[in-house]
Order: structure tokens, then sequence, then C-alpha cells
């Protein structure tokens, strides 16, 4: 039929279908978090860092603005401001404000949003540079021309980190101190552990966001992949691994079930589930660990009253 659209044919993003036939087929099933995070995924993201249990986003914008000012004098004048994610760049505008930096440059894989966020920034910074690199920052990075013999002040915000097993946290912390370069300093900003009471909560939210974040996946899937996931076979988990200090996002099955994607059959019995992301939360001594580790030391932190987020200097 003319009409029909051929989904066997469809242009399909062969390492997304790689890790999805990959992830459906091993024990435990997984994928990597990475592919929750399409435009529909990180717009849901962007909710959930409004949300009232979701606490991170708050507290972390909250020790910028009171502490901005000390972490200027910490790391003196001059340099680049390299911030890796940068994403929407919400809270840089605080760290902009105090530490007045020679030029800025946001780095993000995702061009689209790194350049929207970037015309946004140069409105409310007329005089500062602004250099969008777009590129995969767990790879070392060459620097572009215009900061070149700077010294650099790296700002990785939003305790992204803690969505990386310890090795790839430590491969990333010294592929930044290569993109850094000499004389390095890297702002960091660390989840705290803390009571499952607050954790579960802030990834599980009572108006179900995170569930929806979480279930997209599937719905990316049946869209991209040929799927033919019943998405109401499935609801979203969200666990506390004491042994890991780690918060993990599971779909699990809420019935027997079984499916296709790109012409593979996959069964799965109720209660199995697939793991879509870990968010790993660190206590003072493990963050510095996980610091040195990466080849940084620690200068100085900040928490709020309640110690709930740490925002972390480290030279390297
Ligand atoms: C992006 N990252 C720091 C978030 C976190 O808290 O681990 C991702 C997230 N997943 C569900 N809620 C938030």
């Amino acid at each position: 039929m003319l009409l029909e659209i051929d989904r066997t044919t469809a242009a399909v993003d062969p390492a997304f279908r790689a890790d999805v036939l990959a992830g459906l087929a091993m024990r435990p099933r997984a994928i990597p978090a990475r592919w929750v995070y399409d435009r529909a995924g990180s717009e849901l993201f962007e909710k959930i860092t409004d949300l009232p249990e979701y606490y991170p986003t708050r507290t972390e914008t909250a020790l910028l603005a009171a502490h901005a000012g000390e972490v200027a004098r910490l790391v003196g004048p001059g340099r680049a401001l390299v911030e890796f994610g940068s994403g929407s760049s919400t809270k840089t505008p605080h760290l902009l404000a105090a530490i007045e930096p020679a030029a800025y440059v946001p780095i993000d894989i995702s061009g689209d949003f790194l350049r929207a966020s970037a015309a946004a920034l140069a409105a409310d910074f007329p005089k500062l540079p602004i250099i969008p690199v777009e590129a995969d920052f767990t790879y070392p990075i060459e620097p572009p021309a215009g900061i070149a013999t700077l010294p650099r002040l790296g700002f990785f915000p939003g305790s992204t980190i803690g969505n990386m097993v310890a090795r790839t946290a430590v491969n990333l912390l010294r592929a930044m101190v290569e993109t850094l370069g000499e004389g390095a300093m890297l702002l960091i900003g660390m989840d705290r552990v803390k009571s499952p009471d607050v954790l579960v909560p802030a990834y599980d939210d009572a108006a179900g966001v995170t569930a929806a974040f979480n279930l997209n996946l599937l719905h990316r899937i049946n869209r991209e992949l040929a799927g033919d996931i019943p998405i109401d076979a499935f609801r979203h988990r969200a666990r506390w691994n004491e042994h890991e200090a780690r918060i993990e996002m599971h779909l699990e099955a809420v019935r027997d079930v079984a499916f296709t994607v790109c012409g593979e059959r996959f069964a799965m019995t109720e209660g199995e589930t697939i793991h879509t992301e870990n968010s790993h939360k660190y206590g003072p001594r493990d963050a510095r660990l996980l610091l040195r580790a990466g080849a940084w030391t620690p200068v100085q932190e900040w928490t709020d009253a309640e110690g709930r987020f740490a925002l972390i200097l480290a030279e390297a």
C-alpha cells in the first residue's frame, strides 16, 4: 500500500538498536540510560528538576548562589570556564556572574540544545566570549583556539557523575584533566548518601513524571526499532541499592509479557525488570576518594544544612 509507512526501512540508529537488542537479551536485562534522553526524555527530565521531591537541582542551585563568590576567590581571575554536558546551562549564570571568566566554553553532545542555551546566555552576558563545542566530553577534547592559552575551570554540576559506575567516572575525571590542561580546577556537584525515605521519592515522584521519563524508553523503542512492547505491561520502579550506594531505575513487567523488537522476540515473566539507570550517591570520603582516583585533589567543599548535596572544588 502506497501510504503505509515501511517501519523496516526507516532510519535506525545502529548503536541504539545494538544496545537495546543486547540489553534485552542479557540477564539481568539492562539498557544504557543515555537512550532515555531523546527529545521527549530530555523535556521530562527538565520537569523532574522542578519536582518537590527532586531536591538535587534546587539544592545545588542554592549552593552555587550562596558560594559562587568564594569559588571566585579560590579559582582567581582570567580563567576560561568549561562546562561539561551543559544542557540548558541553568546553573551557569551564578558562576559566570561571580567569577567573570575570560571565556565560557559549554560542551554538549546535543548541538541544538547547546546553541540555543549559548544564545540565551549571550543575551545576559554580552561581553563574554562564548565558544560552544559540540562533542562527547567523555573523551579528552582539544581546547578551541580561543582558550588555548588560558587556565581553565571545569564545571560539572547536577551530580551527573553519579550516573556512571566508578570505573567510568574515574575515566571521565581523567579525561577532564586532559581537556582542562595545566593548572586546571574543577567544580563538581555530587549527591550525598541519605535515607531511602528521601531518595526513593526523589526518583519515584507522586505526579508520575519520573515514571513517564523511564517508560519513555519503551515508547522510543516501539517508535524507532519497530517494537510492539505493550507499555501497560510495565511499571516504573526506583530502588535503593544499599551495597552499591545507588538508586536504580527499572522497568518492571507487571504480568508475563512477550514482544518483538527489530524482528527479535523477547519474553519476560511478571516481576522481571529492565535496568535503565543508576544514580550513585557519595558520602564525603567516597567523594574525595573518587576525585583522587580521577587525578584531582579536593580543595574545598560546600553542602547544604541537611548535608543532602555537595559542591566540591578540586585542582589537577
Ligand atoms: C541526570 N542525572 C543527574 C539525574 C539523576 O538524578 O541521577 C537523572 C535522573 N533520573 C531520574 N531522575 C533524575
